[in-house]
Order: structure tokens, then C-alpha cells, then sequence
């Protein structure tokens, strides 16, 4: 992207400034598992995850706006409206797994929600539960309560994102579990308009920034295969790479199964071939 202002790198995302007003969020191949940037990409990924946010964004219009404004042919980058970004992370979760397992297990409780007693590991929840997280800039983000994500951006702000982030995770995850995936957990990020209005931004409800776990094989009580990395996590694993940088070259085959997981749980979940999305990214947000 020669001639265009950087302003932010993320492990498999790259930010530039279109002008004042606009943002380019670019999508790339790039992979990471155990938190570590693999060395091999995987072709498309970038586009089937970009088409996946503008179809959620397109979808949830009426729930909440959102920054988008135009999917660009290439199909992996978004113009978008540049917001003041919140600086919580909104991570709803529907069943209990990663982070909110450790917590559950040491406390009972996951950032100040009582949860009953025997839940076995990704059980799905009660209820849906809303559990803030801070932007960590280095490391991991960190659960925090409804009481400690009111003092970052106030009460009554606060109250609207857990609102918004309950529905939109509601909508989402009756849409995909009908589509045989699983939204086990998913994390938003909001913005504040010029006006002062809730925005929704960043990537909304792809597998890089929730958990998607294929209904047919859920089985609580355990850890459940991701939808789309499983290939690459069983991979490592059969290696004796002890995941810190750098990880290990993923062979073809893998490349090949993870696309295909990628581009299922594309096509799945929009009903739209992805050949289709390759020819005219428009059609997401038709
Ligand atoms: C998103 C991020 C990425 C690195 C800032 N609409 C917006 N307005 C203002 N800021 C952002 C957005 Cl989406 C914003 N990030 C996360 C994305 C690379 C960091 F592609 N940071």
C-alpha cells in the first residue's frame, strides 16, 4: 500500500487512513494459532473473512449501525468510517470455553456473572453472558467486570454496548447454529460517531475474532474442534514445536483442508458461493 498512511498493525489485519474521515481495513492470509503468526498463509482467508464481517454488518443493520462503507473489489480490504474506538473489548459468550473455563473453574464466576454450579466445559450458558475484556496492547486482553468496564466508558454507555453485544450475538448465533456452526463465544469493538453514537466496528462475528465449532461434532464436557483451524492445531500438534516464534511451515495438504474449512464456513453461512464473492464482493452486501 505504497502512498497511504499506516496506522496500525494487527497480527493478520493491516489499518490505513483513506483521508480525516475513512479507514482501509485490509484482511490479510496470514494465520495464527496458539497466539503465534504462522509462517505459510493461507490463500483467500483474508477475503472469506472480510466478506463474512460486511455480510454480518449488512445483516445486523437494523440491530446497530456500523463503519462500514464500501468493500473493494480485491474482496480483503473495507473502507470504513473512523471512529473514537471504545476501549473495551465486547466478548459475549454463549457457552463456557476458553478464558471463561479457567474462570468458571477457579471461581465460579466470569467478570462478576454467578454462574451455576457443575457446568462442564463448553457447555452452552444459561443465558448468553456479556464479559468485557481489556485492550491489552501487548499480550493477552483481560476479563474484566461490568463494574470495571463502567469506570473505562461510563454506566450508562456501558449499559447500551452489553444491550447491543447480547442482540447481535443472539442474532448471529440462531442464524449460524441453523447453518450447522456453533458461535460459541465472539468478541465487538464499538465506536463513537461524530455525534456521539454507538457504532459497531472493526470485524464483527468471523472465526478470527470468535469460536466456531461445527454443531454436528459438539460434545461438552471438553475442548470442541475449532471449524476452521482444527487442521492446523492437530498439525502443530503432531510436531515439536513448543509454540512460541517461530512457528512451523504448515504442509500443502494443511494449506488446503484449512481454505476449505474457511470457504465452508463462508458459504454456509451466507448462503452465497464463494466463487461468487471472488467474482463481485458487492454481493455480501446486497
Ligand atoms: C480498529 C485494528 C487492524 C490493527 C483501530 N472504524 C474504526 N475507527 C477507528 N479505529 C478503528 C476502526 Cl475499525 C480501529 N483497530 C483494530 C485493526 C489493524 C488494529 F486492521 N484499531
Amino acid at each position: 500500500m505504497p502512498d497511504m498512511a499506516h496506522v496500525g498493525s494487527g497480527k493478520v489485519r493491516e489499518l490505513y487512513a483513506l483521508d480525516d474521515e475513512r479507514l482501509l481495513l485490509v484482511a490479510t492470509d496470514r494465520i495464527s494459532t496458539f497466539d503465534v503468526v504462522l509462517p505459510t498463509e493461507i490463500p483467500d482467508k483474508g477475503r472469506v473473512l472480510t466478506g463474512l464481517s460486511a455480510f454480518w454488518f449488512t445483516r445486523t443493520r437494523g440491530l446497530c449501525p456500523n463503519h462500514l462503507l464500501a468493500v473493494r473489489p480485491d474482496g480483503r480490504s473495507t473502507e470504513c468510517r473512523r471512529l473514537q474506538m471504545l476501549p473495551i473489548e465486547c466478548v459475549v459468550r454463549g457457552y463456557l470455553s476458553g478464558s471463561a473455563w479457567k474462570d468458571y473453574r477457579a471461581t465460579r464466576e466470569i467478570c462478576g456473572h454467578r454462574l451455576p454450579e457443575g457446568l462442564r466445559e463448553s457447555e452452552r450458558l444459561p443465558e448468553p453472558i456479556f464479559t468485557p475484556a481489556t485492550k491489552a496492547t501487548s499480550g493477552h486482553d483481560e476479563n474484566i467486570t461490568r463494574a470495571q468496564a463502567g469506570a473505562l466508558v461510563g454506566a450508562a454507555r456501558l449499559a447500551e454496548v452489553e444491550r447491543l453485544a447480547l442482540a447481535l450475538y443472539r442474532f448471529a448465533a440462531s442464524y449460524a447454529l441453523v447453518r450447522g456452526i456453533i458461535v460459541a463465544d465472539t468478541k465487538f469493538e464499538f465506536g463513537l460517531d461524530g455525534d456521539g453514537r454507538l457504532v459497531l466496528a472493526d470485524e464483527a462475528l468471523t472465526p478470527d475474532s470468535s469460536r466456531f465449532w461445527p454443531a454436528d461434532a459438539y460434545t461438552p464436557g471438553g475442548p470442541q474442534p475449532s471449524f476452521d483451524k482444527q487442521f492446523v492445531r492437530d498439525f502443530c500438534e503432531q510436531t515439536s514445536w513448543n509454540k512460541t516464534y517461530p512457528g512451523p511451515e504448515l504442509s500443502p495438504t494443511v494449506v488446503a483442508g484449512t481454505r476449505a474449512r474457511y470457504v465452508e464456513a463462508f458459504e454456509r453461512l451466507t448462503g452465497i458461493a464463494f466463487e461468487a464473492y471472488l467474482a463481485d464482493p458487492r454481493v455480501v452486501v446486497a
